[in-house]
């Protein structure tokens, strides 16, 4: 079985900016096209327990699609540095595999069965940008402008790669990226999911925080 075949997803590896106003400016600078303009709603759900969140498992529905976001390792940090690296499972069989075995339930036979509560939920605006892809190489980097409807504003440099090993460099180019747009920072920034707890649920936020999830 080839590496890229273990893993059910992909590995997510981003870095969240404050995005100042000559952010465009400058993706244009690096030849970056606008590929895409969408409005999606994002609900966010755990345990009445926050056994999900408190162990860095990021449960949405992203209109009608179930998406579940976690570390790529059990255990693992996913922090690096400023950046972050996150396995997205997108098959609902695989989310609920991967969620009843987190909550120590049998696998019901769908997501709404868990019985989960909502703690977050908005809609956000987003501006994707492509850059151009370089010679020899298949790194496809795009850049992500949110804007969310509780007054929050946040943008995010991203790679997808398919294998842990591919994680180094896709984290290099992402940092080479944040660098030339003049908005790299050795601290990450908060994005938008946190901010909503902070606004919305302290309680919550300050668990995550305890728990040295966020
Ligand atoms: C809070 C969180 C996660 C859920 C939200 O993921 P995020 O990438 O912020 O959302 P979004 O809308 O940009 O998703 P996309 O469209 O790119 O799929 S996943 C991990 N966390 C925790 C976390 C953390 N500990 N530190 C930082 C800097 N970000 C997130």
């Amino acid at each position: 079985m080839s590496p890229s075949s273990d893993l059910p997803g992909p590995i997510e590896v981003e870095c969240k900016f404050v995005p100042g106003p000559d952010v465009e400016k400058r993706l244009g600078v690096l030849g970056a096209q606008l590929i895409e303009e969408i409005t999606f709603r994002d609900s966010y759900y755990d345990s009445p327990d926050l056994r999900l969140t408190l162990n860095d498992m990021w449960l949405r529905k992203r209109e009608d699609s179930w998406e579940l976001k976690h570390p790529p390792q059990r255990g693992a940090r996913a922090l690096n540095g400023a950046s972050t690296q996150y396995m997205e499972l997108t098959s609902e069989e695989d989310i609920l595999c991967r969620v009843s075995e987190e909550l120590g339930v049998p696998c019901p036979l769908n997501i709404e069965s868990f019985g989960l509560n909502v703690f977050a939920s908005f809609v956000t605006c987003r501006r994707r940008f492509q850059l151009p892809l370089v010679e020899n190489s298949d790194i496809k980097v795009v850049v992500d402008l949110d804007e969310a409807d509780f007054g929050f504003a946040v943008g995010e440099v991203e790679v997808l790669v398919k294998t842990q090993k591919e994680v180094e460099n896709a984290l290099k180019k992402v940092e080479e990226i944040c660098r030339k747009l003049g908005v790299f920072r050795e601290t990450p920034v908060q994005g938008k999911v946190s901010t909503f707890l902070q606004i919305n649920r302290a309680d919550h936020y300050r668990k995550l925080l305890e728990a040295h999830v966020i």
